[in-house]
């Protein structure tokens, strides 16, 4: 008998002793099993009773970023919203300090010569036209001034290009924002992967509580306040985009790909926003409303709907588990 032969004897003796030990002991191990999952659940409800601590949301008095209203002053309702992340802060900046002045002065400049030409020049007061055709002083001068304009336009403007495709940093938490017709689903991948899925609140709904209709939605996307979030946006079905104005935020969720942006903002409060990418008939009935929390409310939220507060060692691990799936989806492509 050489090795192998008796390598596979044994087996097949210690798969026959197996096969007997189980059916002996699997009705017995079952019930005990039963048992045991039931105290643990039974002893899971009791911790969840009393350690979870029942979330609050936020109601109207934490509203932040939403449309103006006419109340708001003629200059609320024809500028942006008020920013709550580091690039709506800088775009609002260049907007306000760069690009408003330049605008105003060049269209100030142009009317009044448009004005002195149409009085000075007119045929009453000067009845023999000059016949100049060339200044080289003055074709100079129109020539390097827009130069030295668009330069001064295109140093903020670049860096502010840069800054919106940052990428964020290996801690950020992780949600997929993804867009159905019609409406969100928010999913945690870092806490669980739980999704949330985020419907428009019924008008009357929205009015009896102070909160704007159609803007408000039954569950609001929770997210931590001063931490980097990446964003991912996914299409269920058609393209959606994920916007919301006061955030400086926007990104198109397509069907077949995963999109991704850093966002942070700054303060805790209510956001509003809304599909931004024709999607359908209801198009204009997926709002989004992102509620941020300091990072202990946010840890009571994700713990409220069944997810899991993610150690990095946990978040590594599940990022090796993921890539040999995502390898093989781009050998296929
Ligand atoms: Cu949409």
């Amino acid at each position: 008998m050489n090795f192998g032969e008796f390598a596979r004897k044994r087996l097949q003796i210690l798969t026959i002793l197996a096969a007997a030990f189980t059916l002996f002991s699997a009705p017995q191990a079952a019930l005990a099993q039963d048992a045991e999952s039931v105290a643990d659940a039974a002893v899971v409800a009791e911790e969840a009773a009393v350690e979870t601590p029942a979330f609050e949301h936020f109601g109207a008095d934490m509203i932040k970023g939403q449309p103006s209203f006419a109340e708001d002053g003629l200059v609320a309702t024809m500028t942006f919203q008020e920013q709550y992340s580091p690039n709506g802060d800088y775009a609002l900046w260049m907007h306000d300090a760069i690009l408003l002045p330049i605008i105003t002065v060049i269209s100030v400049f142009v009317l009044f010569l448009l004005l002195w030409v149409m009085f000075r020049y007119r045929r009453g007061a000067n009845p023999v036209p000059s016949k100049t055709s060339h200044n080289t002083l003055i074709e100079v001068i129109w020539t390097v001034i827009p130069i030295i304009i668009l330069l001064v336009i295109a140093v903020p403007s670049i860096r502010l290009l840069a800054q919106q495709y940052e990428s964020p940093p290996e801690d950020a938490i992780t949600i997929k924002a993804n867009g159905y017709q019609w409406y969100w689903g928010y999913e945690y991948v870092d806490n669980g992967g739980f999704e949330v899925i985020s419907n428009m609140m019924p008008e009357a709904d929205a009015v009896s509580q102070g909160l704007p209709p159609q803007l408000e939605v039954d569950n609001r996307m929770v997210v931590p306040v001063n931490t980097p979030l990446r964003i991912q946006t996914f299409g269920a079905d058609v393209i959606h985009s994920f916007g919301i104005p006061s955030l400086w935020f926007k990104l198109d969720a397509v069907p077949g790909r995963v999109n991704e942006k850093m966002l942070t903002i700054t303060e805790e409060g209510i956001f509003y926003g809304q599909c931004m990418e024709l999607c359908g008939a209801r198009h204009g009935y997926m709002p989004i409303a992102i509620e941020a929390r300091s990072k202990e409310d946010f840890e009571a939220w994700v713990l409220s709907q069944g997810g899991t507060i993610g150690s990095g060692e946990v978040a590594e691990a599940e990022e090796v588990a993921e890539e040999p799936a995502e390898a093989e989806e781009a050998t296929e492509a």
